[in-house]
């Protein structure tokens, strides 16, 4: 039998195996009724299909993933729905409508109907994230040979509820639904595997130098369970997570805007490590050039730290970072020294790793890369604990401790926290949290908690007293809408077509 992932998104004709019963059913219901309608005001026509796509909150392995490193996320319910028709050949301009249901915050974008158009990175729009999806079904399309015919218009509308700049993946649930509603339209399905990869790489058209988790667990994940994420190639095994404990969503209220501090955050750290990478190799043997032209990301040179073995009874990347990169920041000097290169020939053909050399003022290798392999092997802890045979109490104990070091490790080594986040974790665990972490890249957005399932009433109502009444009271966020900051999550069904 085929691994499910290397099936095509499954198509319903109805909202149940999706949402299943309940009042998630309900509301789901009043959505697609509301998408439709506000589908016909906006373009005078019901659309022809629908594509959902979740997003996700990170368990454990955090900034691992672009290093090639494996992650542990589940699917949440919270999802993005696009609602799609394509206009026949000369029906109206040949151009992309793209609506949202809020459309007071997220106003009408128009952009050509042209698969090679280049996004505007200086000029960001929320429909940017549709135009990934777009320029990534052609460009996989044409990979493949798939004949999709000439260019035509579309008409969208886009209803998504993952909170923005929270860590919960809103834009790669945006990504993917609109990949899979595209091609749908187009009447044509891909392996779920497959979708994850490109959905992944046509993100990247944004600006982030993202790995592929968010897409990876919103395209393949099975209900009911968490994801262990590997990459090169893709793949998802399903984890099953210990019934006594749930994970809580909280949200420090602190938004990071991804896509807009990309150059000192985001990919400042993604360059910080394919630096790091390329230092490591040059130390354990390479030749500067042959180490620039090969060694991509940490986990490349794991391999070399067999080698080094033999001198420390142990191949743990780990004591060759200790070994090898200096805690005190690097210059630029520095590292050119080693390389023998000037870094802006190292990226030259990569603008936004450009853009992280103007505004970096040094670089923290020995940090970076220590956080890195050791979130790496928290990964595989958290992995196998939940598998083992401790009993639940012992279980969900090292599971949190897991969370707290991972945590330790992203605020320091990594710094990707923030004073709200720090916060919050803080408030989390003196209430009895088991453990606590960021979840997402972090600099703001939510946090994630694993509670005993009896004490989670209790700890929401004390997280509400203690983190989020303070916030109401100042008018930072509307006491009903708490329900959207704080809530447990269940692992849920991942991507969806839906046409009635
Ligand atoms: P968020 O910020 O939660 O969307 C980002 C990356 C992930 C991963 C995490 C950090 C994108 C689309 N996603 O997630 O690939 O690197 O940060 O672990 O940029
Ligand atoms: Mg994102």
């Amino acid at each position: 039998m085929a691994r499910h992932e290397e099936l095509p998104v499954p198509i319903f004709t109805s909202l149940e195996p999706v949402y299943g019963t309940g009042s998630q059913l309900e509301e789901a219901e009043l959505r697609f009724n509301k998408l439709k309608s506000k589908f016909i005001d906006f373009f005078g026509q019901p659309p022809d299909i629908y594509a959902r796509s979740p997003g996700r909150v990170n368990l454990i392995g955090e900034h691992i993933d672009y290093e090639g490193y494996s992650v542990l996320p589940m699917a949440i319910r919270q999802d993005t729905i696009v609602a799609i028709r394509k206009r026949d050949a000369g029906e109206g301009e040949k151009v992309l409508r793209i609506a949202n249901v809020n459309s007071e915050k997220y106003t009408l974008c128009t952009y050509p109907a042209d698969p090679d158009q280049e996004i505007d990175l200086k000029n960001h729009r929320w429909g940017h994230y549709f135009i990934c999806g777009y320029k990534g079904f052609y460009e996989y399309a044409k990979s493949k040979g798939i004949d999709v015919g000439e260019a035509v218009g579309l008409d969208v509308v886009v209803d998504g509820i993952v909170p923005t700049g929270s860590g919960l993946s809103s834009s790669a649930a945006f990504v993917c639904s609109s990949t899979i509603a595209i091609m749908a339209a187009f009447g044509v399905n891909f392996p779920k595997k497959e979708l994850a990869q490109l959905t992944c790489e046509c993100e990247r058209h944004i600006g982030t130098q993202s790995g592929g988790m968010d897409q990876a667990i919103s395209v393949m994940a099975q209900s009911g369970f968490a994801a262990l994420i590997d990459f090169n190639p893709i793949r998802g095994t399903e984890v099953q997570l210990p019934a006594g404990g749930t994970f809580i969503i909280a949200h420090s209220l602190a938004e990071s805007q991804k896509a807009v501090t990309a150059a000192t955050n985001y990919n400042n750290r993604v360059v910080e490590c394919r630096l790091a990478s390329i230092v490591l190799g040059i130390k354990l043997g390479m030749k500067p050039e042959e180490a620039i032209e090969k060694v991509k990301t940490l986990s490349d040179v794991e391999g070399l730290c067999v080698s080094f073995a033999g001198k420390h009874n142990s191949s743990d990347p780990v004591l060759a970072v200790k070994e090898f990169l200096k805690e005190e920041p690097y210059s630029a000097e520095d590292i050119e020294q080693i390389t023998n290169a000037k870094l802006e020939t190292i990226f030259a053909n990569s603008p936004s790793s450009l853009d992280v050399l103007k505004a970096a003022k040094n670089f923290k290798l020995h940090q970076r890369a220590a956080h890195v392999y050791s979130e790496a092997k928290r990964v595989y802890a958290f992995k196998d604990t939940v598998s083992s045979k401790l009993s639940e109490e012992d279980m969900l104990k090292k599971l949190g401790d897991l969370m707290n070091d991972s945590h330790y490790s992203c605020s320091v080594l990594y710094e990707c926290s923030c004073p709200e986040l720090e916060e919050l974790v803080k408030i989390c665990r003196n209430n009895g949290a088991l453990g606590a972490r960021l979840t997402g890249a972090g600099w703001g957005g939510c946090a994630v908690a694993l509670v005993k399932e009896n004490t989670v009433p209790q700890f929401i109502l004390n997280l509400k007293e203690q983190f989020f009444q303070a916030r109401i009271d100042k008018g930072v966020i509307n006491k009903n809408d708490l329900g959207l900051y704080i809530f447990a999550s269940k692992p849920s069904s991942g991507a969806a077509i839906i046409k009635f």
